[in-house]
């Protein structure tokens, strides 16, 4: 029987165990650069089978909350080779999630203050996190975005593709795409954000253009093998919506099948919320969206995420419905997660009030047993 302890190979890259730790946006990267201590913190947490890193935007563009990193400027890139070397000196893989958050983002984090741009002229009905200058943070509505001309979308998808290859000038082992959570990927799949009516709009395979686009330039360029990608086809996060996830997701995967990935990660439910969480008339079928993938020959690791515990955990891997589990909150408050859940240790609680911006009060200093 397959436990969450066993190795696996997603692609190209070797996991020690099937327990990864999932992007978790914290807020700690001033001016977008990794800090020092952001080494530290993804280095103690190294026993995972894979780390995740926190969304990390691909371009100015795709900047929407307050000190979340990128991958665009050359410092950027010194900052996360800190990052992968001391991962990979405390024995652990990480891949890096790329993110261009499209309408979720607020006018004074744009270049020259624009609009944030998106599918359709449709505010999100979310908040963005901003900082002022006296370092206290605040939650705030997100601007007004304009639609993306359709001349725009080719240096979107070449922006993914050099921060994709920035990804392994800097030394991660991959890259997750972020086409989950109601950020720009997700906003052209959703038809509640998409209202286009060119070759991006309407159909589903139009709405999907844009994620195929995205994953061939990148595919093309590190291989498949380093490429994965998160999807999460019911969560309503900042505003996301579709009357109809099933067939839409379904196509997507079919789609996914195309490349030999490292793995598909799927965020089941709504995203930190109910995993029975339903958009549409009918509970999603998570087993069928693997079945089509599996069909339509998709060979990647299926890994999956939201509200696991151990024993959630253990028996999606025992009896084959998914290959690796990713976690959120408990590998914030737990670096060593990997020996708790081994040991049946009891897991330390996450302070909230930590979780987006700060020291490393609530980073670094949660305790490992012994
Ligand atoms: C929480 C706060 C800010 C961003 C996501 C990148 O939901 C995020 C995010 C989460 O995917």
């Amino acid at each position: 029987m397959t436990t969450l302890f066993d190795p696996i190979t997603a692609g190209d890259i070797r996991l020690a165990n099937r327990i990864a730790m999932a992007p978790l946006t914290r807020n700690r990267a001033p001016d977008a650069v990794p800090a020092p201590m952001t080494a530290t913190y993804y280095a103690q947490r190294a026993t995972a089978g894979l780390l995740i890193t926190e969304a990390t935007a691909i371009s100015h563009q795709g900047q929407g909350y307050a000190n979340v990193p990128g991958l665009y400027a050359p410092e950027q890139i010194e900052g996360w080779k800190r990052v992968t070397e001391a991962v990979h000196a405390a024995g652990g893989k990480i891949v890096t999630q790329l993110w261009h958050v499209g309408r979720v983002s607020h006018n004074s984090l744009q270049p020259d203050g624009g609009a944030p741009v998106a599918p359709s002229a449709i505010t999100a009905r979310t908040k963005t996190y901003l900082i002022h200058a006296d370092g206290s943070g605040e939650f705030v509505p997100t601007s007004a975005p304009r639609a993306l001309d359709i001349a725009e979308l080719p240096g979107i998808v070449e922006d993914y593709r050099r921060a994709a290859r920035a990804a392994i000038e800097a030394g991660f082992d991959g890259i997750e795409v972020h086409a989950a959570n109601g950020y720009l990927i997700d906003q052209f799949l959703r038809a509640g954000s998409n209202h286009r009516n060119d070759a991006y709009g309407g159909s589903i395979e139009n709405r999907a253009r844009l994620l195929v686009e995205v994953m061939e330039a990148i595919t093309a360029e590190i291989g498949a093998g380093r490429t994965a990608i998160r999807i999460s086809p019911v969560t309503p996060a900042n505003d996301a919506s579709d009357p109809n996830p099933q067939p839409l997701f379904t196509y997507v995967v079919e789609q996914l099948a195309r490349w030999p990935l490292a793995y598909v990660h799927v965020v089941e439910g709504a995203t930190g919320g109910a995993r029975d969480f339903q958009q549409g008339d009918a509970p999603f079928d998570y087993a069928a969206l693997r079945a089509a993938y599996a069909r339509a020959g998709g060979k990647a690791a299926w890994m999956v995420n939201n509200g696991y515990d151990r024993e959630l955990a253990e028996a999606a891997v025992a009896e084959g419905r998914a290959d690796i589990v990713a976690f959120g909150k408990a590998f914030i408050a737990n670096p060593d997660l990997v020996l708790r859940l081994r040991e049946k240790a009891p897991l330390n609680a996450w302070d909230t009030s930590s979780f987006y911006g700060g020291s490393e009060k609530g980073y670094l200093d949660y305790p490992t047993l012994g």
